[in-house]
């Protein structure tokens, strides 16, 4: 293992102070390019690694590491979706579509080097609406063009619905934009005509299943015009009960075989609130543990992405986290100048952090898979913000992340939401309630700190909370449980 850091990384999602990463850097005397191969999965290439082990959505480990960002440059969009209204917008409402501003290729220029100039973690830059970015493609194209020439290391990232995306599949290629998401939730245009009442396409609308089955050819033939390029595709999915829930393991053999990179089945998000024709209908979305189920029957298909946050389309920041706010126009400078120093420096960190993150997790499930039991599972929730510790307070957490620990090692499995218990310095019984409903199957939370009281009201509903582990490394913390754990009850293994 490596010497322990000059700074650590638990601080990931405060302000970056620059001159400590610079000196844990020169300290380093490691190249990131070459240290964060150490992390490289055994069953992946090293090309294709290269080309994910920075994009926090393309790879679950580096997510907690390296940032995204949306820019909100393709308001236009071609078709209809049941789920979709983006006339609503709420500054805390995280979720697709949602959009505080629409900006201008010139406007998304200065916002994305502003945001790369104080936001280190940044790695990629995506267009995800809040319309159609294949669609909406002028604007789309001469704001990647722009981005590419003022940081030509960011990753280009884009996200459709497909109907336009065969249209620009070559343009895509040669303007290096690696990495495509396709939200597909029907092979079957019968149940596409439950999702999607309309298309435009070819200059008129187009309903019904006649709608659905133009769009299902496209997004087909677009996957498909992908792969043959080498593009790495993943595919959205949006779980709708009792409409797609059965249907998804349909889709994901059908993307598969189409040479699908990931998939990502995410939940529906239905609230009459959002004007949504789902949200008004009364079209629930699924449990926390419907859809875990639903991801455990697709193992073994396409590869899953279950670390999704279904980001609004201005998001910026780690996962799960949004800084967007702290970006808006208006906050913008006018003349803007991209700064290199703090990107490379926290690079640097990272590589060296990450290489003794890996080499941990790796005896971590070493560890659980030798004390791995017949039905020895463990589903442990885990608050964090970033670098892949346990290094945040109980009361201040917005979502916890989800790991099952059985005798296949530790897999990260889903996150939840919660609205954070601690509200300046006291906590709030009904949001306790909330947390712990959210919190459904789950029988251990890891925490930096946690009060008596939360921890007594989630004893009594359950489950064991305990900030023993405060600071490990996530898998660290869940191997020592799990070994604690089987053989002995929960509750001495946290004592
Ligand atoms: Fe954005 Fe999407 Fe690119 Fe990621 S998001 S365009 S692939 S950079 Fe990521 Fe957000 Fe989920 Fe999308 S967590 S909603 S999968
Ligand atoms: Fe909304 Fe995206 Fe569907 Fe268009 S494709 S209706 S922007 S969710």
């Amino acid at each position: 293992m490596n010497q322990p850091l000059m700074i650590s990384l638990d601080s990931l999602a405060q302000p970056i102070d620059f001159e400590a990463l610079e000196a844990a850097a020169k300290s380093g005397g490691c190249a990131s390019s070459s240290c964060g191969s150490s992390a490289k999965p055994d069953d992946m290439d090293a090309d294709v690694w290269e080309r994910i082990k920075d994009h926090p959505c393309y790879s679950e480990e580096a997510h907690h590491y390296f940032a995204r960002m949306h820019v909100a440059v393709a308001p236009a969009c071609n078709i209809q979706c049941h789920y979709c209204n983006r006339k609503y917008d709420c500054a805390n409402e995280s979720r697709p579509g949602v959009v505080s501003e629409k900006l201008t290729p010139d406007q998304a220029r200065r916002k994305v080097i502003a945001v790369a100039n104080e936001v280190p973690q940044l790695s990629v830059l995506g267009i995800a609406g809040p319309g159609d970015a294949c669609y909406d493609w002028t604007k789309t194209r001469a704001t990647f063009d722009r981005i590419a020439k003022d940081i030509p290391d960011i990753k280009l990232c884009i996200s459709t619905n497909g109907l336009a995306l065969p249209d620009h599949v070559d343009e895509l290629a040669a303007m290096n934009v690696d990495h495509v998401t396709i939200t597909i939730n029907m092979v079957d245009p019968e149940i596409g005509a439950k999702i999607y009442p309309w298309i435009f396409y070819q200059h008129r609308r187009w309903h019904g299943v006649e709608a659905a089955r133009i769009l299902h050819e496209r997004q087909m033939l677009g996957l498909e015009m992908l792969t043959a390029r080498g593009i790495l595709t993943k595919i959205n999915s949006v779980m709708i009960p009792g409409i797609n829930d059965e249907h998804l393991i349909e889709v994901n053999r059908w993307v598969k075989a189409r040479g699908a990179f990931l998939h990502n089945v995410m939940p529906l998000i239905s609230d009459p609130a959002h004007g949504t024709h789902y949200g008004l209908t009364g079209q629930r979305g699924p449990t926390a543990m419907e859809l875990k189920a639903l991801q455990d029957r697709l193992e073994g298909g396409a590869k899953l992405m279950r670390h999704c946050r279904q980001c609004r389309a201005d998001a910026v920041g780690l996962l799960g986290e949004d800084r967007g706010q702290e970006f808006t126009l208006d906050q913008l400078p006018e003349a803007v100048a991209y700064d290199p120093a703090k990107r490379a420096a926290y690079r640097e960190v990272v590589a060296r952090e990450r290489g003794d993150h890996v080499a941990a997790k790796q005896s971590a499930v070493a560890a659980v898979k030798d004390s791995a039991q017949e039905g020895g599972t463990l589903l442990v929730a885990v608050a964090t913000k970033g670098g892949g510790r346990v290094n945040e307070h109980f009361g201040h957490a917005r979502e916890f992340q989800v790991y099952e620990a059985s005798a296949k090692g530790i897999v990260f499995v889903g996150h939840r939401k919660v609205d954070n218990y601690c509200m300046g310095g006291f906590g709030e019984d009904a949001t306790l309630d909330g947390v712990i409903a959210a919190l459904e199957g789950i029988a251990v939370v890891l925490c930096a700190k946690i009060g008596d009281c939360p921890q007594d009201m989630l004893t009594a509903a359950g489950i064991t909370a305990t900030d023993r582990y405060a600071l490990d490394y996530i898998e660290t913390a869940i191997g020592a449980l799990y070994a604690a754990t089987f053989g002995r009850a929960i509750e001495q293994a946290v004592a």
